[in-house]
């Protein structure tokens, strides 16, 4: 199943998407957390502001998802060059070779990373 958690409620919910389709979801009230399967990709991860409060995670080729009012990331992805982020809440992010933007953000933040990092703006 190429995600699972749905239907998001009021509560505490936990959303999985795995590679290979595009979602939007929209995570309500509570304490959320999106969980990223993407390991097996080989393209490029990136997240940006999509707007009106919506962010997107996306390989601009097989996956993407769309999400609004997440608090927390568990996001593993493959062997592209990711660039991935979160809000500096208790997030796990395991990445291949990785650009993780803004340090100082991340004292909160468990960081896996496979193969090669860099830190930078
Ligand atoms: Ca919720």
């Amino acid at each position: 199943m190429a995600i699972t958690g749905l239907p998001t409620t009021v509560g505490d919910d936990i959303v999985t998407v795995t590679p290979g389709s595009y979602h939007s979801v929209d995570g309500q009230a509570g304490t959320d957390k999106l969980v990223l399967n993407w390991a097996t990709l080989t393209t490029d991860v990136t997240w940006r502001d999509i707007g009106y409060g919506w962010w997107r995670f996306e390989d601009s080729f097989s996956s993407a998802v769309d999400f609004y009012a997440f608090e927390t990331f568990d996001i593993t992805t493959g062997s592209g060059n990711d660039r991935v982020g979160g809000w500096g809440g208790d997030d796990r992010f395991v990445t291949g070779a990785a650009t993780i933007p803004s340090v100082a953000a991340w004292a909160r933040t468990r960081l896996t990373v496979a193969r090669a990092a860099t830190c930078g703006p």
